[in-house]
């Protein structure tokens, strides 16, 4: 796996309306202050966020052109705007800090990253006798070594001389510089920057959905951000268990299958299973318990259950090394998104382990090929099928895994593809995420899933309980931290109620 050391952020360089603080109630009062002083009508609430990000006075033309049906850009350069504008700082300096607030966690979250020696800065729109003000109302300026405003360079964003000068005074790089804004003007400033760029979800942008803006990752809320910065140690989420076959790749139609057919007729057996044959199979975890289950109804096959032991036995060798080969020659890909997961989890401070039923050749197979040679050491844990007595659903797999792991059930993740690996994680106390494979993708048992969705690669579809659906980009190991939190607290709360989840379902 390449590029598994990322170096951390050092500097995050903030938007402030809509991304630090819920400004438009305000903002919006002071505009229907001014607009009423002149006998204009009142503008929404609604209006005014959708015109937030390019500078209060922008906002302003914007509210008056709606109001009065006049050409935004003929309304600019009026002058009854120019007479207006004293009045509106007049009426925004009465009403900034009355009805703004700071998003929950950004305190506390700014709190984080000055305690990781992280610096902060403002770059924003609005002019700076507001931003300063405002910061100044919630006391959030000593957070910020600079604050760059609408008119302190000549211009504004999505230009990217303010974050530049930020990151020249603090002789930092663009590697090592992270906005967070709510807009996709904050996406082009930082794209113009060449830094990465997080956006809210609560903020405004421009009326528009957030999720089309472009920004590397949408977050819902200031957890999702400081869980970037907590240290593993402080963190809820200390390792990630994978189930292998259907969960990191879909082995079984075109791997195992493709293999227990060849190994039969090798052995000049008539002996086929076709994919819905193969899928009824699949309820019985283990290539040599299913081939036994099968000959129970298959007259040609050994009578003698010493003889079918042996024979199933070779069978399996026979399948595993046929498996082996088709694998090596890329038959199987990974799934889509594990990989990128698996970086997240490492980058993190998260251990990774596998724990699966299937044989250990198998596993070996699948991972050299997509990890190298060297794959074992991104894992902390391998229990294969060997390893253990009783195959899932059984709880052992996992309560080995724990037990070489030295963690407790409560801070990890599992994650399955089908309802007997979610029996098996769950058996063993551990919160599991399904991604159902194909074979498994029409089943509906997942309701004691922490969560469950179409694959890591993909924003849509996730569930919590009770189909709950979730409003994320895809997901990294931050969210999976947030779920195990979550669902932590939802299990503590379900001893005396169903949680709001269960309940809206
Ligand atoms: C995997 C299995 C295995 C594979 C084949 O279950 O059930 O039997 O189908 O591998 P899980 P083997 O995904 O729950 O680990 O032939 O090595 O058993
Ligand atoms: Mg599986």
């Amino acid at each position: 796996m390449e590029g598994l050391t990322v170096s951390p952020f050092k500097l995050v360089v903030f938007d402030l309306d809509g991304t630090l603080i819920e400004t438009a109630p305000e903002i919006s009062d002071a505009v229907n202050d001014t607009l009423a002083s002149v006998g204009l009508p009142s503008v929404s609430i609604h209006d005014v966020q959708r015109w937030i990000g390019h500078g209060t006075f922008t906002l302003l033309v914007r509210a008056v052109a709606s109001v009065t049906g006049r050409d935004v850009e003929e309304v600019r350069t009026a002058a009854d705007l120019q007479a207006m504008t004293p009045l509106f700082d007049r009426n925004y300096a009465a009403r900034c800090g009355t009805w703004s607030y700071p998003y929950p966690g950004a305190r506390e979250t700014l709190d984080v990253l000055r305690a990781q020696g992280v610096q902060m800065a403002v770059v924003t729109n609005k002019e700076a006798r507001y931003t300063e003000a405002i910061l100044a109302q919630h006391g959030l300026s000593a957070f910020f070594d600079f604050v760059v405003s609408g008119n302190t360079f000549p211009a504004r964003k999505p230009d990217p001389t303010g974050v530049l000068h930020v990151m020249e005074r603090l002789g930092v790089t663009p590697e090592q510089t992270l906005f967070v804004g709510d807009s996709s003007i904050d996406v082009a400033t930082a794209r113009n920057a060449g830094v990465g760029i997080y956006l809210f979800s609560h903020g405004y942008n421009l009326g528009q959905s957030v999720s089309a803006a472009g920004a590397d990752r949408v977050l819902d809320n200031f957890d999702q951000l400081r869980s970037l910065f907590t240290s593993p140690a402080t963190r809820h989420l200390q390792a990630v268990l994978w189930d292998v076959d259907g969960t990191v790749a879909e082995t079984e139609c075109e791997g195992h299958r493709i293999a227990f057919n060849q190994a039969f007729a090798e052995r000049g057996l008539d002996w086929h299973w076709d994919v819905d044959r193969y899928g009824e199979l699949l309820s019985v975890t283990g290539g040599r318990e299913r081939m036994l289950f099968d000959m129970q109804i298959r007259a040609d096959a050994p009578s003698d259950p010493i003889e079918r032991d042996a024979l199933a036995a070779q069978l399996h060798q026979r399948k595993n090394a046929i498996y082996a080969e088709l694998v090596i020659a890329g038959a199987v890909p990974l799934r889509a998104g594990v990989l990128s997961m698996w970086q997240s989890c490492i980058r993190a401070g998260v251990r990774l382990g596998i724990v699966t039923t299937t044989s250990r050749s198998n596993v070996d197979a699948l991972l050299r090929t997509h990890l190298g040679a060297d794959w074992s050491r991104h894992f902390a844990s391998i229990v294969c099928g060997e390893d253990v007595l009783k195959k899932k659903p059984d709880p052992e797999a996992y309560q080995l895994a724990l037990q070489q792991l030295c963690l407790s059930p409560d801070s990890v993740v599992a994650v399955e593809d089908s309802p007997g690996g979610l029996s098996a994680a769950k058996a063993a106390g551990i919160a599991t995420i399904v991604t159902p494979s194909i074979y498994f993708a029409d089943d509906h048992s997942y309701v004691s899933a922490m969560a469950t969705g179409p694959g890591f690669h993909v924003s849509h579809g996730w569930r919590l309980p009770g189909g709950v659906k979730l409003r994320l980009a895809e997901p990294t190991v931050y969210d999976l931290d947030c779920w195990l939190c979550a669902s932590t607290e939802l299990e503590i709360d379900c001893e005396c109620e169903p949680p709001q989840a269960a309940r809206a379902a």
